[in-house]
């Protein structure tokens, strides 16, 4: 029987030890690192990371696979040394529902007013909105109908809204509307009153939600101009053009999940603006119990002889 193979933990940007607890709980009998011995350690043969070290992967000759700890995978490509090894991805039913209570509580928000009866109750105005819509009235669109975007869009149809989906290749799902790559693009605006944001950061989609989007938007819908939310990834955003689209009208408001520095500074205009709802990289926060059991079953599997799952296609990114 070989050894368990070697397991190299590189995670920055939060605490490390969590997931080094996690792995030795789950992963007993397997020797877990958190920095090889040397920089070519031959013993090394997975590497599991958040924004690893830069260059800490290149030299290990005998690494098979790496793990993100988290759905996205943006963080391993900002290393310029990366190995040409699988890069498999997380994707795991927690994450999913936590993504999906994020967005339906974030749609429901701005659906049924919360920002409105918020300022009304910290002014003591008793004042009924006799224009809300039903959520059959309301289209919410998703950019990014992947493993999220998918789930979301079941949630959100099982409270009545329409669902509208954009991804990169075309897809057929019961009950919702789907566009797919640039040229479908405007038709899936001009439908969507919440905009929905789950896509993944690559060469293509950064930059995405910007002023030339931003004015191509729904501006009389339900709810009046089109919401945005995004909890993809702030690099997918244009900060300043959100502040510019709330404030001439493109924009009904925006719920942000994601910046393109995080923690979001303090002199960011975002921070008090009345219509925008911040939220501190939170909507699915990566469990360490929930997410280092399938990364595990992964590595044993590859173990016995089986193909890896959730591998990114590294020339698209994600
Ligand atoms: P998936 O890879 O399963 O789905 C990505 C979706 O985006 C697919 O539908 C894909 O299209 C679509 N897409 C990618 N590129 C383009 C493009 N150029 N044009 C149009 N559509 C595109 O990812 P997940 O759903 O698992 O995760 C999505 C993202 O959510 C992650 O990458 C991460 O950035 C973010 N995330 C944020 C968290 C948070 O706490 N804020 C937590 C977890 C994830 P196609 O179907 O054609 O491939
Ligand atoms: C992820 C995240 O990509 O937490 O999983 O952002």
């Amino acid at each position: 029987m070989p050894q368990p193979g070697k397991i190299l933990l590189s995670v920055t940007g939060f605490d490390p030890a969590v997931w080094l607890a996690a792995l030795q709980k789950h992963a007993p009998d397997r020797e877990i690192v958190t920095e090889p011995a040397s920089a070519d350690d031959p013993t090394i043969r997975y590497a599991v990371v958040w924004k690893q070290r830069p260059g800490v992967l290149s030299g290990l000759p005998n690494l098979a696979a790496i793990f993100s700890v988290g759905a996205g995978v943006d963080h391993v490509f900002q290393d310029p040394d990366l190995p040409e090894v699988p890069i498999v991805r997380s994707v795991a039913d927690d994450l999913t529902e936590r993504m999906s209570e994020y967005v339906v509580w974030q749609v429901l928000d701005h659906h049924r007013k919360g920002p409105r009866y918020r300022r009304q109750q910290a002014e003591r105005v008793w004042n009924e909105d006799r224009m809300q819509p039903a959520a059959r009235d309301v289209t919410v669109g998703i950019m990014g109908m992947g493993i999220l975007g998918r789930d979301a869009a079941e949630k959100l149809k099982a409270l009545g809204f329409r669902i509208a989906g954009w991804s990169r290749r075309p897809q057929a799902i019961g009950g919702v509307e789907g566009f797919a790559g640039d040229a479908q693009l405007d038709g899936f605006l001009a439908i969507s009153d919440i905009v929905v944001c789950l896509l993944p950061l690559t060469p293509a989609t950064r930059g995405i939600l910007s002023k030339p989007l931003f004015a191509r938007m729904k501006r009389r819908g339900p709810l009046g101009p089109a919401i945005l939310i995004n909890a993809g990834r702030g690099g997918l955003q244009n900060e300043a053009d959100i502040v510019a689209a709330l404030d001439n009208g493109w924009l009904g408001a925006a719920t942000l999940d994601v910046f393109n520095q995080e923690p979001l500074p303090a002199t960011s205009p975002l921070w008090n603006h009345p219509r925008v709802m911040i939220t501190p990289h939170a909507a699915a926060t990566s469990m360490p119990d929930a997410l280092v059991p399938p990364i595990l079953a992964q590595i044993e599997a590859f173990e016995r002889g089986e193909e890896l799952r959730n591998v990114v296609d590294r020339q698209a990114g994600y």
